[in-house]
C-alpha cells in the first residue's frame, strides 16, 4: 500500500515537472509577427539616407497599436508616424528629416492579429559623404 502511494506521489511530482516544462517552453515563433524583410536591411551601410523606412512581417498587424522609433547616433529617440495606407503585414514610415551620418537603429514594436506583441531593433548606418 505504501509502495503504491509512493509511486502515485512520484507520478504526481513527475506530472508537475512536465507541466512546468510545457509552460516554460516558448510558443512557436510563427505564431507572432517576425520580420521577413526591411528597408533598410539590418546591418546596411547606406551612402544616401533613406526617405522612408519599411518593415515587412510574416503576420497581419494592428497598425494602431504598433510603434516605430528611430534612435540616432547620439541616442536621441524619434517616434515615427506610421503610414496609414500600409499593407496589413507592413509597417512603414516616412522620415521627415533625412538621418545624418552615423549608426542608427530602427526600433519596432508590433501587435500581431494573434494578440501578441513582439519587438526588435534594425541597426543601420549612414556613411559620411
Ligand atoms: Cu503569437
Amino acid at each position: 500500500m505504501s509502495l503504491c502511494f509512493e509511486t502515485a506521489r512520484r507520478s504526481l511530482a513527475l506530472a508537475a515537472v512536465l507541466l512546468g516544462l510545457a509552460l516554460l517552453r516558448p510558443v512557436p515563433a510563427a505564431a507572432h509577427a517576425v520580420v521577413v524583410s526591411s528597408e533598410p536591411v539590418a546591418g546596411a551601410a547606406l551612402a544616401t539616407p533613406p526617405a522612408r523606412v519599411t518593415i515587412r512581417f510574416n503576420s497581419r498587424l494592428d497598425h494602431e497599436r504598433s510603434r516605430l522609433l528611430l534612435i540616432g547616433p547620439d541616442g536621441a529617440q524619434t517616434p515615427l508616424a506610421i503610414a496609414g495606407d500600409s499593407d496589413p503585414v507592413v509597417l512603414a514610415a516616412p522620415l521627415s528629416a533625412p538621418p545624418g551620418p552615423g549608426a542608427w537603429r530602427l526600433r519596432w514594436q508590433v501587435l500581431a492579429v494573434d494578440g501578441h506583441i513582439t519587438r526588435g531593433d534594425i541597426p543601420f548606418s549612414i556613411q559620411a559623404p
